[in-house]
């Protein structure tokens, strides 16, 4: 069994975070999400979420293409993450292109950057609540 990995806050999901997934899951034939938790956002990323850790985990359990959610507290965890669960993938957006090839001389692992889906975010979602575009 091929398992994948990504990592992400997944707030107010939308069809750029199913974009991903579904690309990750056909990668393999096991997904697991790492969540960001409310306090690694908050801390880490700065970002306040609008839905917190179970109801955005809840939500990512819903999607066909996701396995397994586990949480994300730290930077650090994914290559004990990857070896723990024995993952031969490791995919994020390539908005993060570079930032995780350390992954592959750490680990077993494949990295892999998947191309953004364009004109989504969840800040452009907050930005055009709030000026009412919709
Ligand atoms: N994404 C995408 N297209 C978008 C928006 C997001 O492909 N229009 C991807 C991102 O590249 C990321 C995933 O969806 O791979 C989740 O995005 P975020 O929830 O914004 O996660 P992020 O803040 O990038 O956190 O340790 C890694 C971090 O936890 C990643």
């Amino acid at each position: 069994m091929k398992k994948v990995i990504t990592y992400g806050t997944f707030d107010l999901l939308h069809y750029g975070h199913i974009n991903l997934l579904r690309r990750a899951k056909e990668q393999g034939d096991y997904l697991i999400v790492a969540l960001s938790t409310d306090e690694f956002n908050w801390n880490e990323k700065q970002k306040k979420c609008y839905f917190e850790y179970e109801k955005r985990k809840q939500l990512l359990e819903a999607i066909r293409y996701v396995d397994l959610v586990i949480p994300e507290n730290t930077w650090n965890q994914k290559t004990s993450d990857i070896k723990e669960f024995k993952v031969d993938k490791f995919i994020m957006g390539d908005d993060w292109a570079g930032k995780f090839d350390f992954i592959e001389t750490e680990t077993r692992a494949e990295v892999i950057y998947l191309p953004r889906t364009p004109e989504i975010s969840t800040t452009q979602i907050k930005r055009d609540l709030e000026a009412k575009k919709i």
